[in-house]
């Protein structure tokens, strides 16, 4: 079975040309000049659009237990969504809970997951529990292709460690070259802020984002580089959304250091002002918060993806429910009366990709080649995947987006496909649009119909880091 997009033009981290792209199987087997006929091949007209990679989404939470609830898209339902929004790779979390070995959670996330994605996947584990058999359980992970382990600054009695057991996990990383990921916030801190403002009554979602300090995250990134800097590891810090945290991570990359970096699309467009507006800022909490507009963080992550001081944008998809659920019960609404008991986490997988092309190629902020690095090459190679992912190349997986720069459309709950209850973009008009989507070859989305089914998804073994210095 061959395919042949036609007629459109091809965007890589490398470049743009015209070109048709021969797809056999799961493989891209030839870039052809525009016209070439090949006998047999079932022809996509791509005429006026942009070929592009598959996004790779490195930062999803599907179905994370989270505050006495569950993240509300499942494995089927939240992969589904990424494929509508063009992104053809997601890298998930396993959890380690504590006094549970690293494998239990790696093998509990992989039952959740295998036979239930629409496109592929893989997994980061999150070390919650270092101890002397979870450090020689990283070992095992790596031999799954788990080649990078998430650690939290924050959330004291639940994901947290301390600095000594992260230094350890990052020993052990710096023994095994694992890339190790860090949610730094001074959680700490943070709780002694958030039991002071509910001792003064300041109950409401909009106290999220003031006790949550933009120093604070700016303290934990500079913590944790020096912490890996001294163990010799790669370091990644996940959701970055100061303007002190990517000082942080710009000067340790100006001193070579191995040091990277993400943000995510709630960090570029939506602010403090939405925490506000009493209980409604409740769909708007996720931790890091959002940040203070005149502050200048916006701005700085903007230019530091434009400088590669910032190197990914991913998701950090964790959607809960605003109303209650007739399955899931009671969600965001878990917090009323009290900000530190709404779930975190926001809705995303969908919309990454369009708005990152909208906020970025649209309003000129980056060129087409920088969005498709951002979105696809640069996280395939951070985590093992390159060039299976993250390019169209002779030899490829044939995740392939053709995506149209005259599409106007507007997000809405109405129209999206995650599984929650509100959009964090509601009635925001984007330009440019996901038009067809092929993963490993076969057609997943063809005029605004999805085609595939749960199950299509593999899971991916990975490969270290690829890009470090
Ligand atoms: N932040 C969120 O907003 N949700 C899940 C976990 C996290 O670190
Ligand atoms: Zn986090
Ligand atoms: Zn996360």
């Amino acid at each position: 079975m061959s395919t042949l997009i036609t007629n459109g033009t091809v965007i890589t981290h490398a470049g743009r040309q015209e070109a048709d792209v021969l797809v056999e199987g799961e493989k891209v087997t030839a870039l052809l000049a525009p016209g070439t006929a090949i006998e047999g091949a079932e022809a996509i007209d791509a005429a006026g659009k942009y070929v592009v990679p598959g996004g790779l989404d490195v930062h999803t939470h599907m179905e994370l237990p989270f505050g006495g609830t569950f993240a509300s898209d499942s494995f089927e339902t939240g992969t589904r969504a990424a494929a509508w929004g063009g992104t053809t790779t997601i890298i998930d979390f396993a959890v380690q809970a504590k006094g549970q070995g690293l494998m239990d959670g790696y093998e509990a996330w992989r039952a959740k997951a295998d036979g239930n994605c629409a496109i592929d996947y893989g997994f980061h584990v999150i070390v919650g529990d270092v101890n002397e058999q979870s450090l020689k359980e990283m070992d095992i992970a790596m031999g799954e292709g788990v080649t990078s382990f998430k650690m939290f600054m924050a959330y004291p009695g639940v994901f947290y460690s301390t600095d000594g057991e992260i230094f350890q996990a990052m020993q052990k990383a710096s023994e095994n070259g694992a890339t190790i990921m860090m949610h730094a916030e001074n959680g700490i801190a943070i709780d002694v802020l958030i039991a002071q403002a509910l001792a003064r009554g300041e109950t409401d979602p909009l106290y999220h984002g003031v006790v949550r300090k933009s120093i604070l995250e700016g303290e934990a990134t500079h913590r944790a580089i020096r912490l890996a800097e001294l163990a010799g590891c790669p370091l990644y810090i996940v959701h970055l959304s100061a303007l002190e945290a990517l000082a942080e991570v710009t000067n340790a990359r100006d001193d070579g250091l191995n040091v990277f970096a993400e943000t995510c699309p709630q960090y570029l467009f939506l602010s403090l002002d939405d925490l506000g507006n009493g209980f409604e800022g409740a769909k708007y909490v996720c931790s890091p918060p959002l940040r203070d507009r005149a502050e200048g963080h916006q701005e700085a992550l903007w230019s530091g993806l434009a400088t590669n001081d910032l190197q990914v944008v991913s998701t950090d998809h964790c959607p809960f429910c605003f109303e209650d659920h007739p399955e899931l019960g009671r969600q965001k609404r878990l917090g009323e009366g009290d900000f530190s008991k709404i779930p975190n986490g926001l809705p995303g997988v969908e919309h990454r990709v369009e708005l990152v092309y909208h906020g970025a190629v649209a309003e000129e902020r980056l060129t087409l080649e920088r969005w498709v690095e951002v979105c696809a090459t640069t996280p395939a190679r951070m985590f093992g995947l390159y060039p299976q992912k993250g390019t169209i190349a002779v030899g490829s997986d044939a995740d392939i987006v053709i995506f149209d720069p005259a599409k106007r459309h507007t997000l809405s709950a109405d129209t999206h496909h995650m599984r929650t209850d509100y959009s964090c973009y509601e009635g925001l008009e984007v330009s440019g649009g996901v038009d067809t989507v092929l993963s490993r070859g076969k057609l997943i989305l063809a005029d605004n119909e999805y085609l595939g089914k749960k199950g299509d998804g593999r899971y991916l073994p990975r490969d270290l880091n690829q890009y470090l210095v």
